[in-house]
């Protein structure tokens, strides 16, 4: 069901009266009706003072969707039909004195108590605003309609590098007095973690996953007695990765042959979106005459809290043939380049294929040991050639320090620019969010909310004037009577 309100679906000209909305319990108040003649719309009262408004040229097309709107100003006893947003009919139209306040509000009939004049056709949506719609409001209402839901997400959406333990926060629609809370890992996948809040922030019971894109939304739920649920629209939030890359790593090793030194396996060199090339002159290797074992050690500007180290092993299209490619390793790490400790449980380093666009094809858990240098000791390649290479090889680390800091200070020496551009360089999933998002209108005025849901067709309701704000729907009625 479209947003729209107020269209209709003519199905039959053949019945003499068709409602379309009234309040009218037998004796009668005010009705919206097609006339006998049919492709007339006609807005009318028949209790004292009688008040007729009638376009009489016909305008309605059988099977033909339309958009009606009648206004009543009560002050200025004026009143104004238009049919697709345009001005048909304007003139003098009065409510009937008396108290009709305890009278039904039906839809898509012309008499609550009878049934007596039941459209014939289709109504997508009807609303009755409180106070009279300008030309331009009913244009407006055509366009469409915002529902009262929940704005101003907390993270924003699309934000990225959001903590773990991050508290949810919203703007309530300032109407309904509960919040229910849904989330997930998908746009399809969310599922409802707090329920009947009323307050408008939430912090998930455990942290969030570390660099996973999640899925949220808000509904905005109302009491007794009409319990509307406004679903809010579905926002998204990347978590920060458990581990950042460490930049400006240096290496030196025990040799090297010429023009692949160690920096080549640090430097990013060779790289596009964490694949490595096959190029030689973007790896390190050893020299054949240089002194064994082979080692190659990398120090960093500070002592971090090591999480892993990606590999991307020597990959010249010579590879599968010669196997330069480091095999078995032995690694050592020191905080201070004095005292060095074994790591234990280092795998073996897989061969690569010696073609492009290589990813990273082994991973060394450090575990979160604290090192400023870290020494890799070679034993073995996949070759019989004293030679040892590495394309690339990537330390990430655990931060240990506020690192998100709201607003930014440069004090703590990571700023949210960088990781941003890093972020954007590695190319990597973060980035990778496309999915439909439901599409709302924020600019629509605040008045004329719809509050009141109606059921099908009848129940009771206040008077137009002072009128309460009703959104209704009627599924196709089939006429009856005429
Ligand atoms: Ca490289």
């Amino acid at each position: 069901m479209g947003r729209r309100c107020h269209f209709a679906l003519i199905t039959s000209m053949f019945h003499r009266y068709q409602g379309l909305v009234s309040h009218r319990d037998g004796t009668m108040y005010w009705w919206i009706e097609i006339p006998g003649d049919g492709g007339q719309l006609r807005f009318k009262s028949n209790t004292s003072p009688q008040s007729i408004l009638l376009a009489a040229t016909p305008h309605l097309v059988k099977d033909e969707w339309v958009h009606m709107a009648f206004s009543h100003d009560a002050a200025a006893k004026h009143g104004v039909a238009c049919l697709n947003g345009q001005e048909k009919i304007a003139g003098s139209w009065s409510l009937p004195t008396g108290n009709f306040a305890t009278y039904r509000t039906g839809i898509g009939v012309v008499n609550c108590a009878d049934g007596l004049g039941t459209f014939n056709g289709a109504l997508d949506e009807v609303m009755i605003f409180q106070s009279p719609l300008t030309a331009a409001e009913v244009q407006d209402a055509m366009d469409g309609f915002d529902e009262p839901v929940a704005t101003q997400p907390n993270p924003a959406d699309g934000k990225t590098y959001v903590p773990a333990d991050v508290t949810l926060g919203w703007t309530s629609n300032g109407v309904s007095p509960m919040h229910n809370v849904y989330l997930g890992t998908s746009f399809d996948g969310l599922a409802r973690v707090a329920q009947g809040l009323t307050e408008t922030t939430f912090q998930p019971a455990e942290p969030l996953e570390y660099g996973t894109t999640h899925f949220w939304r808000i509904d905005e739920v109302n009491g007794a007695p009409d319990n509307t649920v406004f679903a809010g629209d579905v926002w998204i939030f990347t978590t920060e990765p458990f581990s950042y890359p460490i930049a400006g790593v240096t290496a030196t090793a025990s040799s090297y042959a010429a023009g692949m030194g160690p920096e080549k396996a640090v430097d990013g060199s060779g790289l596009t979106g964490d694949l490595h090339s096959n190029d030689n002159t973007h790896m390190c290797l050893t020299s054949p005459s240089g002194s064994q074992p082979a080692w190659i050690q990398f120090q960093f500007d500070k002592v971090y809290k090591l999480d892993q180290m990606w590999v991307w092993n020597s990959n010249q299209g010579v590879e599968p043939f010669v196997g330069f490619g480091v095999k078995d390793v032995a690694i050592e790490y020191s905080p201070d380049g004095e005292t060095w400790r074994a790591l234990a449980g280092v795998p073996e380093f897989t061969q690569a294929a010696g073609t492009n666009n290589y990813a990273h094809s082994t991973a060394v858990d450090f575990g979160g040991v604290e090192a400023k240098y870290v020494k890799l000791t070679v034993n073995s390649n996949w070759g019989m050639l004293k030679q040892y290479g590495l394309s690339e090889v990537r330390f990430l680390y655990v931060p240990v320090q506020a690192r998100l800091p709201q607003p930014a200070v440069a004090a703590t020496g990571v700023s949210l620019s960088d990781l941003d551009r890093r972020h954007d360089d590695s190319g990597d999933r973060l980035d990778c969010r496309v999915h439909e998002r439901p599409v709302r209108r924020a600019d629509h005025p605040a008045r004329g909310r719809p509050v009141d849901a109606l059921g099908v067709q009848q129940r009771q309701d206040a008077p137009l004037l002072p009128g309460r704000t009703v959104l209704g729907h009627a599924p196709e009625l089939d006429g009856q009577r005429s």
